[in-house]
């Protein structure tokens, strides 16, 4: 598989968390955002809206949308799975994972944040803009995750990779967890567990 990713892009970071977690191996290849790549005519081919993640199977399409691609991986690669296997268990898991990725990640993407500049906001009103998402969003995490383990249960699963990718974004908009201790407490131990170091933005291919 090729993964066609960005060091601290959120919804790639998430991929790579599940892949780590899967124990499945793959071939980074860096689209540089800063840059513009993801706008360049041999990108948008097979990833039109111009954005990371993809990901390159053996056979078929280049997939994107890290939702799609996370699912993909749990049906294709059962292994350490990221889903419980009751309905309602899966659906609460589901919730915490679509809550991120669709309510908070969207509206502190890059080119949402340059929209704004565009408008004429400031770098003032874009970090309030950031924060107050990342807040409002978080703080419903931390009122729908369990008491102990990861986000629910001992085994790290979908909500943990997109809250872990989340929070890495919160710390790098100057967002404090201080007022979430479930958070705090996946987070610590995310960060002691191999998967997550793997994945960590601190040490991909295309890290400065
Ligand atoms: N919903 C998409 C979001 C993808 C997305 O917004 N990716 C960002 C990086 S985290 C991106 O590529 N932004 C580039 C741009 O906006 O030009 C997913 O989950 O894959």
């Amino acid at each position: 598989m090729q993964l066609y990713t960005y060091y601290r892009s959120t919804s790639s970071y998430r991929v790579r968390i599940a892949l780590a977690l899967k124990g499945l191996a793959y071939d980074a290849v860096p689209i540089n955002l800063l840059a513009g790549e993801q706008r360049q005519t041999d990108y948008l081919a097979f990833a039109p809206q111009g954005r990371v993640p993809a990901l390159g199977v053996d056979s078929g399409p280049v997939l994107t949308q890290s939702g799609a691609i996370l699912e993909y991986l749990e049906e294709r690669y059962p292994q350490a799975p990221l889903l419980p296997a009751e309905p309602l268990a899966r659906a609460r898991v589901r919730g915490v994972a679509a809550l991120i990725g669709c309510d908070i990640h969207p509206l502190h993407n890059v080119s949402v944040l340059n929209y704004l500049r565009a408008l004429g906001h400031d770098e003032g009103d874009i970090q309030a803009w950031i924060a107050t998402w990342i807040e409002q969003g978080l703080a419903a995490v931390e009122a729908l995750i369990g008491d102990e383990g990861f986000c629910f249960g001992p085994e790290p699963g979908l909500a943990d990779v997109y809250l872990i990718a989340q929070v890495y974004a919160a710390d790098r908009f100057k967002v404090s967890l201080e007022a979430w201790p479930r958070i705090q407490r996946v987070v610590a131990l995310a960060a002691a567990h191999p998967a997550f170091a793997q994945a960590h933005p601190s040490c991909q291919v295309d890290t400065p």
